[in-house]
């Protein structure tokens, strides 16, 4: 479908309600709609702490500035006007100003309408994906918009270069070599079994920790400093920061300052298995073609569990029994273990030993899941498509 003559501009509105996944997403929407469709992107924060941490060039001080072609705002609290784009997107159901919704019924045309929400494998999302909803007042309609597994939803964030980077990374010594010293690492050693570990507090972290200590083969554990380093600490015996690496028996662990986005892409692709959390991470997991062991962010009415099976459901249907098997236990484990939201999860000896002889398999079944997504139209282009067909 051809572009319109002059760049479409779009609004995208994002407030960070805790963690970095908020963000995480709206500024790879952003830089993508820059950057492989031609478009101008204002994107509206409310809190740039956590946008500085996933973007080095975010500078928290200014209540403007461009970064990788997306034009930042500051979403303060008393909203200054603005004359919206051809497209406002409200991420996440944060509710936008009232007077910049009215400005968007007075526009001709009115802006499209997206409001972008949570991923879910859940088999719901198929048919509420592109509903409209129309406003009680004003001459306006919101589309909901889904991302998701199949074709039926508006797929995963996915840039267009992202796997042939990814697997020039893989064959590229060179290239792995200049990341680990771009991190101010050394290269992990060959033999160990690289894990990188993104997660919410866990109790059973602590027993994952001891079982790679005694583990028969070295484990190198990367962990971006997080809600995890408590639990480290505790692990280790010593109060811990970024930049610390401590060993115990066939552990080590390494831990880091937060990396850019690109270079966390960089360390899931070096690794055997990554320990993601969230949306986001876990989404570039699923790219990264590697084994993945996801924390799903926990909901109080317990409806992350909903989602955890339905997505275990889809990533599992086509592994052999004993694999999907281990992959289904430790996940309920990982997540807390029992049906009860209170309960901590447990990973004995035996179930650690089961997902490791599972492991052969995983490889080979993130890959195919990896290429079979993909297949899918990726999320952002289309929305972009969508738009224009609203336009
Ligand atoms: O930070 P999260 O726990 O975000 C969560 C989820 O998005 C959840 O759905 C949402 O409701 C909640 O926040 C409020 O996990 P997520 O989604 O994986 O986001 C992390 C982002 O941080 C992602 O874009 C990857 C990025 N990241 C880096 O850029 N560098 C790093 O070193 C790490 C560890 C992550």
């Amino acid at each position: 479908m051809p572009l319109p003559a002059t760049a479409p501009e779009w609004d995208i509105f994002c407030t960070v309600i805790d963690n970095y996944g908020d963000i995480g997403v709206c500024w790879r929407l952003a830089r993508q709609l820059v950057a492989e469709h031609g478009v101008k992107v204002r994107l509206w924060v409310d809190e740039l702490a956590s946008f500085g941490k996933i973007c080095a060039q975010i500078d928290q001080s200014l209540p403007t500035q461009t970064a990788h072609g997306v034009e930042v705002r500051r979403w303060e609290s008393t909203w200054l006007e603005a004359l919206p784009g051809d497209v406002v997107v409200e991420a996440f159901a944060c509710h936008l100003p009232e007077s910049f919704v009215a400005a968007m019924a007075e526009r001709r045309p009115p802006p499209v309408w997206i409001n972008l929400d949570y991923l879910s494998a859940e088999a719901w999302v198929s048919g509420c994906h592109t509903l409209p909803s129309p406003h009680p007042r004003l001459p306006l309609t919101k589309y909901f918009f889904f991302p998701g597994f199949d074709q039926t939803t508006g797929g995963l964030l996915r840039e267009a270069d992202l796997e042939r980077q990814r697997q020039a990374f893989c064959a590229s010594r060179e290239q792995q070599a200049a990341f680990w010293q771009s991190l101010g690492q050394s290269p992990p050693p060959a033999e160990a079994l690289l894990v990188s570990l993104f997660a919410y507090e866990n109790p059973a972290l602590a027993d994952l920790l001891a079982l790679w200590a005694q583990s028969t083969v070295p484990v190198c554990c990367l962990a971006p400093v997080t809600r995890t380093l408590a639990s480290i600490a505790q692990f280790a015996g010593q109060p811990l920061q970024a930049g610390d690496v401590i060993r115990r028996g066939q552990l080590e662990i390494r831990l880091l300052d937060f990396v850019a986005q690109p270079d966390y892409d960089r360390l899931l692709w070096s690794c055997d298995i990554n320990l993601v959390r969230g949306e986001d991470s876990f989404v570039r997991a699923q790219w990264a073609a590697r084994p993945l062991l996801w924390q799903i962010y926990p909901q109080a009415d317990d409806a992350h569990r909903v989602k955890l099976a339905a997505f275990l459901d889809r990533y599992c249907a086509k592994l052999p029994a004993a694999s999907a098997a281990a992959v289904r236990e430790l996940h309920r484990q990982w997540n807390g273990g029992s049906e009860q939201a209170t309960a901590g999860g447990r990973i004995s000896a035996e179930l650690w030993a089961q997902y490791r002889a599972a492991l052969a398999d995983l490889r080979g079944h993130a890959e195919r899941w990896a290429t079979n997504l993909s297949k899918q139209e990726d999320l952002c282009s289309s929305m972009v498509h969508f738009c224009l067909s609203k336009l």
